[in-house]
């Protein structure tokens, strides 16, 4: 059994050759990419946000904490692709974190299981406005935009995305939404076609969204 809890420590306290090694341990001992990313990335990272809530953290220990965290994930990023890869048909994705917000490692992990589940991503990256959305739009083609905000302060400007999309003659392309502050209740408020709290959960909403969707390129 991998030492989750030692990869949990080397997390939380940055140690990114550390947080990688182990990874690659844990895997070569024959456990799946998704329990890795579980037990010991996504568990770390939720010790660190619980200790940067409570002021025992602060932002330079967060972002060197994010920098292992991703240093595992590029291990797995190979793997959660191929674990889905050829399963199931799927759609164009396009992914970005809203105006304002540089939180990314949801993000990125939605990207990989979708990738994983063989959809065609296109991720924006962070602090992203509405033009560079609709840019982004008229050049990929989504079937379905991905909006992540981790602020109660930038949550606001997914509706400013919705409406934009609206405005403009995208009405028809489906947008789903995600991030801590989020919810389902929120997604329905602001006009969006779904909301998920995790990656997993990311990827069979946007499996629905293009099965269901008038543009969609793949039934699920
Ligand atoms: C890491 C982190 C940072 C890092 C970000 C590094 C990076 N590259 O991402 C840094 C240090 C830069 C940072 C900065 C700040 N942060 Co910060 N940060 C965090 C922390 C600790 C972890 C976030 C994270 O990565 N979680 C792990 C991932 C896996 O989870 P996730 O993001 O929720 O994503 C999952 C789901 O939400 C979902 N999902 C995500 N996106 C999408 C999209 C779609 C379409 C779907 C369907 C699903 C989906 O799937 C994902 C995977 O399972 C959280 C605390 C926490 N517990 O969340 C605070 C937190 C988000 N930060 C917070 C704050 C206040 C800040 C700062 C304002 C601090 C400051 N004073 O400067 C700045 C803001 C910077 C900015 N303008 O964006 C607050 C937000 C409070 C609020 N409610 O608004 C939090 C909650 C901490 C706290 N409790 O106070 N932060």
């Amino acid at each position: 059994m991998p030492d989750y809890a030692l990869m949990k420590r080397c997390l939380y306290d940055g140690k990114a050759a550390d947080v990688e090694r182990l990874t690659r341990e844990a895997l070569a001992e024959g456990r799946p990419a998704g329990e890795v990313l579980a037990e010991g990335l996504i568990a770390g990272m939720r010790v660190v946000g619980e200790d940067f809530k409570h002021n025992v953290l602060y932002v330079p220990e967060v972002l060197i904490a994010a920098r292992a965290m991703k240093a595992g994930m590029a291990v797995l990023k190979p793997l959660l692709g191929a674990q889905g890869a050829g399963v199931k048909p799927a759609g164009v994705l396009l992914m970005g974190t809203v105006k304002g917000d540089v939180h990314d490692i949801g993000k990125n992990l939605v990207c990989m299981m979708a990738e994983g589940a063989g959809f065609e991503v296109h991720d924006l990256g962070v602090d992203q406005s509405i033009e560079q959305f609709l840019a982004a739009t008229e050049r990929y083609r989504p079937d379905v935009i991905g909006m992540s905000a981790m602020l109660t302060t930038t949550m606001p400007y997914m509706k400013v995305v919705i409406d934009g999309y609206r405005e403009r003659g995208f009405g028809h392309v489906k947008i789903a939404i995600g991030g801590a502050p989020t919810s389902r209740t929120y997604a329905a408020e602001i006009g969006a076609d779904g909301y998920a709290p995790d990656a997993s959960g990311a990827v069979d909403l946007f499996l629905r969204l293009v099965g269901d969707g008038p543009v969609g390129t793949a039934a699920a």
